[in-house]
């Protein structure tokens, strides 16, 4: 490959480095200015990682030029940001902006045996070798440096943030280990078009509240403000106008074209968030070299005079004059330096031309969501000591206690992981003094603590963030989602950050959890759509997760054990789908029959109850049709099913219980046996769970008779008009009737 023509930027940094005048010799262990906690040899180092970030983001472009290399987002102008790396510590659990290369190449310098310049080169050739996400992404991210990959969503990586700072702030009130030092504080950098984001907004809203709460979190947010994002001006003053006095939280700025100011800035306001546990915000002034990206024409929204108008604050040119004539190197020193560090970008880019990708679809998706059922089937038989069981419970124990609804074998079975799993919390707007939303996590608070069952704020994206923080922090969170419509406004959380962290870091970061949520409709004509929302195809197209969703007190308890079991063992992200309508409800066929009451299993029947992930149930053995369906579905196809019998059309009944991963083989099966399907489905016509059944059906070769009953394409009316959208068991036998016949 031949060797470039240098950019611009460069020759300016070059010319104006050669014309800076040396002040008078100084030994390298004297603070680089008076006063400073950072010493003229300290910000040598730290000048290599602002020269190593710099020549990244160049041999970026240069590679692009060559047809090499998948990415060329830079870090130019953004490279003070080394210097906050340098006032923590490695250990500290770091969610990073994009631009913060040089904070990477910094802290890359603290851990022994780590070469900054080769992992972020194989991040830009997505080479399976680089460190964290193996060829999935550009990111950047390492376990041994604990930073943590990021998205490229803005913001949405500050809820977790937020969440891991909690974590760290909660973790002298658990029982169980975290991740993180007991001293460690969480750090967060974002850019200042970011700030504005509604996801970063309540993040650090959230952190605020916390610390109004004298909640301790341990966090410092790292804005990085050049000013504009991609093409769209910051108004000056904005950044400290809506965060310099936000209640508990702690303003600085630093001027990123003061190397020693941004280090002494960033010691004290870690020194401060590591010694009062509250959050503080430190505002890096920036500016932004090179386009957003290579591929952005910055011409075209940026005249050349302003575009060179911002090379005096080159940060790698404020190192240089601080340096320079603070006397602990001369021009040339630092020039050399330029050129040994870009020699050496170079020859490493060179010598990864032809770096290994993912070569299989296989290969890809190997993190994606890892599962080990038996380390899960006998991880979700571990229980508390009986001891611990009897203290809970008080005289009288679950299974002592006579069939249970839904809703109250859910408590006994959070209880019991409560129990059983010191590394649980459980969280949700509600959940605590008055048990959730239907009083499912009632009772759990007086027995487990205020510090693992507690109320969050109103705000699904933080509670997300909470579990997010938390699960990679080690522990097992169960948040509760109040109702499925309220999942929406969140569901980034879980799509976007939940569910790819094992994806984009090769499993190095996990956060397993259990996100319980009620849903559904059917609520006697209660509550309108809102209450009732029925569409689960938001979740059930997210790579990687497990959509549980009992019907039934039995079912509920052994799943969820299944779940916290797989969380923890796992990782894996699952999504616990309640049917409000069932939660109360005792009868099947007639009232008084306590057909839908299960009895607790005692802990010595956990293993022979336990149900795998993805395996469905059965009820019957009819010759005649398979009706497929789940929750307030299968309560109503087991009611069609006694009519249809006295039909004389006997029917098997399969409950799905799981909706990702759908239990597909299992239907085709019971296909096979029955000659025809119907499928009865809650959800709506389309983009329910019907479609992939059949569609299941129609790939495995069956050619029996298929139909599906579904709820209608609509939002759920307010009253009975709700009773027009969703599917009925009229409709159910009707369609059963018509298959049958027509076969
Ligand atoms: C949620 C979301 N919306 C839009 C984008 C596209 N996008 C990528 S970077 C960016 C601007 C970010 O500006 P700023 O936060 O100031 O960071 P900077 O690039 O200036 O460092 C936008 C709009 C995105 N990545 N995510
Ligand atoms: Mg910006």
């Amino acid at each position: 490959m031949s060797t470039d023509r240098r950019d611009p930027l460069e020759t300016a940094w070059q010319e104006a480095v050669s014309a800076l005048r040396p002040g008078p010799p100084r030994e390298a262990g004297e603070p680089v200015r008076p006063g400073s906690g950072l010493t003229g040899g300290g910000t040598l180092a730290l000048l290599d990682a602002q020269l190593e970030s710099r020549h990244l983001d160049l041999a970026a472009r240069w590679l692009r030029t060559q047809g090499h290399g998948f990415y060329t987002i830079g870090s130019a102008g953004h490279e003070s940001n080394a210097f906050v790396a340098a006032a923590l510590r490695p250990t500290d659990p770091a969610l990073l902006h994009y631009r913060s290369g040089g904070f990477y190449c910094a802290r890359a310098r603290q851990v022994e045996g780590i070469d900054p310049v080769r992992d972020v080169l194989l991040g830009m050739f997505a080479s399976v070798d680089e460190p964290i996400a193996g060829g999935r992404h550009k990111v950047f991210g390492r376990h041994e440096l604990a930073v943590i990959p990021q998205t490229s969503t803005i913001a949405s990586h500050v809820p977790r943030a937020v969440g891991v700072a909690f974590t760290i702030g909660r973790a002298p009130k658990l029982a169980a280990p975290i991740a993180w030092p007991a001293d460690a504080l969480a750090v967060c950098s974002f850019g200042d078009a970011s700030a504005n984001h509604s996801t970063a907004v309540g993040a650090i809203n959230t952190a605020c509240h916390c610390a109004h709460a004298n909640l301790p979190l341990p966090l410092l947010f790292v804005c990085e403000d050049n000013g504009i994002g991609i093409s769209v001006r910051t108004p000056t003053g904005w950044i400290e106008a809506a965060y310099g006095r936000r209640p508990g939280l702690r303003y600085e700025a630093a001027d990123g074209t003061n190397p020693a100011g941004v280090f002494d800035a960033a010691a004290e306001l870690a020194a401060w968030v590591r010694a009062t546990r509250r959050p503080a915000f430190l505002h890096l002034r920036t500016v932004r070299f090179l386009g957003h990206a290579g591929s952005d024409v910055e011409a075209g929204y940026r005249t050349p005079e302003e575009i060179r108008s911002a090379y005096p604050s080159d940060p790698l040119l404020g190192t240089a004059r601080q340096l320079v004539e603070g006397g602990f190197a001369r021009p040339v020193d630092i020039l050399a330096r330029n050129e040994e560090v870009r020699a050496r970008v170079r020859t490493a880019a060179q010598g990864m031309v032809g770096a290994r990708q993912l070569a299989s679809a296989d290969e890809v998706a190997a993190p994606l969501s890892p599962r080990r059922p038996d380390a899960v089937a006998a991880a979700a038989v571990g229980t508390g000591a009986p001891d611990a069981r009897r203290w809970w419970f008080g005289r009288t124990l679950p299974e002592e206690e006579g069939p249970l609804t839904l809703a109250q074998a859910v408590n006994r079975a959070l209880a019991d992981t409560l129990v059983a799993e010191p590394r649980s919390l459980v969280f949700g707007e509600d959940v605590a003094a008055k048990g959730g939303v239907y009083g499912v996590t009632r009772g759990l608070m007086a027995r487990a603590g205020a510090a693992r069952v507690f109320d969050t704020l109103l705000d699904e994206q933080s509670i997300l963030g909470l579990a997010l923080g938390a699960g990679v922090s080690g522990l097992v969170p169960i948040p509760e989602i109040q109702y499925l419509a309220y999942l929406h406004n969140a569901e980034d959380q879980l799509r976007g950050e939940a569910a790819s962290l094992s994806f984009f870091s090769r499993g190095r970061y996990r956060n397993g959890m259990v996100i319980r949520i009620a849903g559904y409709g059917y609520q006697k004509g209660f509550g309108g759509h809102f209450h009732n929302d029925n569409g689960v195809a938001v979740l059930r197209d997210i790579p990687g997760i497990v959509v549980a969703s009992p019907a039934r007190a039995g079912d509920a308890a052994a799943m969820l054990r299944t779940c916290a079991a797989a969380a923890a063992t796992d990782g894996t992200v699952c999504v616990f789908l309640e049917p409000i309508a069932l939660y109360a409800t005792a009868d099947l066929h007639e009232a008084g029959d306590g057909a839908w009451l299960d009895p607790y299993d005692p802990p010595e029947r956990w293993a022979d109850a336990h149900v795998p992930i993805g395996e469905p149930r059965r009820y019957g053995s009819g010759r005649d049709l398979l009706i497929v369906s789940w929750a307030n579905g299968l309560h109503i196809s087991l009611r069609a099913a006694r009519r249809l019998a006295a039909d004389g059309i006997d029917c098997t009944v399969l409950d799905l219980r799981w909706l990702a991963p759908l239990p597909t083989d299992a239907v085709v099966l019971h296909a096979r046996e029955a000659g025809r399907v119907l499928v009865v489905e809650e959800t709506r016509r389309s983009g329910g769970v019907g479609e992939a059944i059949l569609a299941g059906l129609v790939e495995a070769g069956f050619t029996g008779p298929m139909a599906r009953v579904t709820s209608k394409d609509s939002f759920v009316p307010l009253g009975d008009a709700a009773l027009h959208i969703l599917v009925s068991e009229d409709e159910v036998v009707a369609a059963a009737r018509t298959l049958v016949v027509r076969a």
